[in-house]
């Protein structure tokens, strides 16, 4: 089954240029001016649009067990909605539970993950330490392609990663050629701030972000940069969503250490004072961690993707309905935390990215899929319109416009944290292993349609790095 998209401008990280393209087989196999459709080939035209990269979102969690209830989104409605907003993958994360052993979680998910419309890969959370922990980290480098490992700085109690297991897994990871990825929180200050506030007769959820504050992302943030920058491995850090926690990243990477940054579509443009908003269910719904922010750290934000201190954008996409949140009605350390947005993030961020001069196409296309392909090394593969790549397309109508609501979009979830936003420019068709599966608002996928993706580890980096441990100059010791 071939595709031909015609009369489009093809928009890569590096380049735009007036060009066709033939997928076949899954691949794009030709770009070009004026291509010839093949027999029986579907044709999409592309005139007067864009021609990018499928979105890539390192960051979701589909029908995750978590704080005693399960994400509504689950793999097959999840992909779908990501397909319906030009995202063609999703990096997802295997949590094993503390001494779970990791082989088993990450079967589970695999099962789980079986009925994806569209490709997904998994993150993998190293949230307990002993030598079989080290051991299945090289059997799921080896063997199940993965080269990345989350852990969780927060969460205390539940799926924290101390600084035992941080040392651990980092240098383990090195000795894979995998990436060590963060949720940067301090998770015994988180704890006890929830406390001193549920004591004080704070239990809504504006005692949420009063309980998280930006410094105790910054001090997280800056502890796994400085045990990596000891340990010589880079670093990436997800869901940056302050002032604090940019800074020390951009410190890092002025001095020259391989660390990386994520922001969310949320992050950037949902503001904090959503959590005292009089409805209970409107301010738990937003109710994730790191919390919403302020415009400053917004501001920062912005300013971290255009500068390129932060590489990435995604959504965190952890949906929990109003009935799950109800959970926390009289204690907010109760609200299962995570909100939605797989199906919003490009538009959102075309619209107050490109659409406001901030992020030039090229720079749209490096952070919503080039530059999630290079760190997690799946590029060219993913992240590229380029001959031999996969057939994940996004055609891009600059002129279309909508308002986002949770009563049109395809997600799962009975909010949108997007809802009421007016934004021009958005997904026409969305093309995945060059099937046309998204075109004009109505989905044509396919239950399991959606392929693992294996990710190969950084060796000949790790090798170089490897070698000059080895061979450091040895401190000389006085006698
Ligand atoms: O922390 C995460 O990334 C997961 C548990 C989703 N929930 C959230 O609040 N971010
Ligand atoms: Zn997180
Ligand atoms: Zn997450």
């Amino acid at each position: 089954m071939s595709t031909l998209i015609k009369g489009g401008t093809v928009v890569n990280a590096e380049q735009s240029f007036q060009a066709d393209v033939i997928c076949d087989g899954g691949l794009i196999k030709a770009i070009g001016p004026d291509l010839e459709a093949p027999a029986g080939a579907t044709v999409v035209d592309a005139g007067g649009q864009y021609v990018m990269p499928g979105g890539i979102d390192p960051h979701t969690h589909m029908q995750l067990p978590f704080m005693g209830t399960v994400a509504s989104e689950d793999f097959e409605s999840g992909t779908s909605a990501g397909l319906a907003g030009g995202t063609t993958m999703i990096i997802d994360f295997v949590i094993p539970g503390p001494q779970q052993n990791l082989m088993e979680a990450y079967k589970q998910w695999r099962e789980w993950a079986e009925k994806s419309v569209s490709d997904y890969s998994f993150h993998v959370a190293i949230t307990w330490w002993d030598d079989s922990v080290h051991d299945d980290m090289g059997t799921l480098v080896r063997d199940h392609g993965v080269n990345s490992f989350k852990h969780f700085m927060a969460y205390k109690g539940a799926i924290m990663a101390d600084d035992e297991i941080l040392v651990n897994s980092f240098a383990r990871s090195l000795e894979l050629g995998a990436i060590p990825t963060v949720h940067a929180e301090n998770g015994e200050l988180v704890f006890r701030l929830q406390k001193e506030l549920f004591e004080k007769g704070i239990t809504g959820p504006e005692g949420h972000p009063l309980s998280r504050p930006p410094e105790c992302e910054g001090e997280a943030a800056n502890r796994a940069i400085r045990i990596a920058e000891v340990l010589k491995v880079p670093l990436y850090v997800v869901h940056n969503s302050c002032r604090q926690s940019l800074e020390a990243i951009t410190r890092a990477r002025n001095e020259g250490q391989r660390v990386f940054g994520e922001v969310l579509a949320g992050h950037l443009l949902v503001d904090d004072s959503i959590y005292r908003h009089k409805d209970f269910d409107t301010a738990a719904a937003h109710v994730m961690s790191p919390p919403f922010r302020s415009s400053e750290h917004q501001d920062a934000l912005w300013k971290g993707l255009q500068s390129g201190n932060l590489q990435t954008t995604a959504t965190d996409h952890c949906c929990f309905c109003a009935d799950q949140k109800a959970a926390g009605k009289d204690d907010f350390r109760l609200i299962p935390n995570g909100t939605g947005g797989v199906e919003n993030r490009m538009e959102v961020l075309w619209h107050h990215g490109v659409n406001t001069g901030k992020l030039t196409m090229n720079e749209f296309v490096k952070v919503t899929s080039t530059n999630a392909a290079q760190i997690f090394n799946v590029y060219p593969r993913k992240g590229s319109i380029s001959v031999g790549a996969d057939a994940d397309i996004v055609v891009w109508d600059p002129e279309a416009t909508k308002t986002i609501s949770s009563k049109t979009d395809h997600q799962n979830v009975d909010y949108n944290i997007f809802e009421g936003m007016q934004i021009k420019g958005c997904p026409s068709h969305t093309i995945s292993q060059g099937n046309v599966v998204y075109a004009n608002g109505e989905l044509r996928v396919e239950r399991g349609a959606g392929r693992y993706i294996d990710r190969p580890p950084f060796a000949p980096y790790y090798d170089a790095l490897q070698k000059q441990a080895r061979h450091a100059e040895p401190v000389a010791v006085k006698r």
